[in-house]
């Protein structure tokens, strides 16, 4: 059902509607290069921005920024307090217990801790997030690269999509009459870009539970909806119909669109 949310769902529509413009400290809520993505979302320029992002190939970079320029203070949004009883668990022992599961389709099923994950090849990006209700903030960054973990494990050839199973259960469920797990989704590609990260790190400092404690996703062009927070299991998929309400998201079986380029 995927309009058993009304009040949900009239709040999306603000939001995609342009409604913002919130006046945040240290983010940006509607003027200056960091609303525009928002001023514009949905009309026929942003589309064009879209497809000049297209035409840039998958591989073209999101802009970094300077330190200067990092938000004073990042606007917290969605799910920021689970109350998941593993999820307050986990928080409780300062996610010493905490294992990343990635399975699927993948050779080499495997299951990681912090410091493993800490180990591996990690990548630093000063990028900016733009929410579609109609804020920005511009954030530091640290993570494992998405793609060094797919080849940890292996992806199968007939891979196509990576999902992303988090702890956190949104306060109105978004399928069904059950409440669920939020979970998001992007194709290979997008996971394999080099800004694609398990961010374990805001700032220089361990991610706050409000941004996704322990491991959050960064797909930096895109939106912010797409960048998954408490992600405790990747899933390699060739499809993603039967998972949730089958649109490939939390976000996205409430009416948002799956592909959230900028
Ligand atoms: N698990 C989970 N991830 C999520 C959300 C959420 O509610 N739950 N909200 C999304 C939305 S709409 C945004 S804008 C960003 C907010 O990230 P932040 O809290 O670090 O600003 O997280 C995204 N990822
Ligand atoms: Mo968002």
């Amino acid at each position: 059902m995927r309009d058993a949310n009304p009040t949900r769902r009239g709040l999306l529509k603000a939001g995609l509607a342009g409604l913002g413009g919130l006046a945040l400290a240290g983010c940006e809520g509607g003027g200056g290069d960091g609303g525009i993505t928002q001023a514009l979302f949905g009309t026929e320029e942003a589309l064009t921005r879209r497809i000049q992002g297209l035409l840039a190939g998958p591989n073209a970079l999101a802009r970094e920024y300077g330190e200067a320029d990092i938000s004073r203070s990042f606007k917290p949004n969605g799910s920021t307090d689970p109350q998941d009883d593993a999820y307050r668990a986990l928080v409780k022992d300062g996610f010493s217990a905490f294992r990343l599961a990635v399975d699927g389709l993948v050779d080499r099923p495997g299951s990681f801790t912090l410091a493993d994950l800490r180990a591996m090849p990690s990548r630093t990006q000063i990028t900016r997030h733009d929410c579609v209700e109609g804020w920005s903030c511009i954030g530091k960054w640290s993570g494992v690269r998405l793609s060094h973990l797919l080849d940890t494990v292996g992806v199968k050839p007939e891979a196509r999509f990576v999902v992303f199973h988090c702890a956190d259960t949104p306060d109105e469920p978004s399928f069904g009459d059950e409440p669920a797990h939020f979970y998001g989704s992007i194709d290979l590609a997008s996971a394999r870009h080099e800004q694609t990260i398990l961010a374990y790190d805001l700032n220089g400092a361990a991610l706050a539970v409000e941004h996704g404690a322990p491991l959050r996703l960064r797909v930096e062009r895109q939106l912010g909806y797409k960048m998954s927070k408490y992600v405790m299991r990747v899933e390699v998929v060739d499809s993603f119909a039967k998972i949730g309400d089958g649109h490939g998201g939390y976000w996205e079986d409430n009416g948002y669109n799956w592909y959230a380029g900028i």
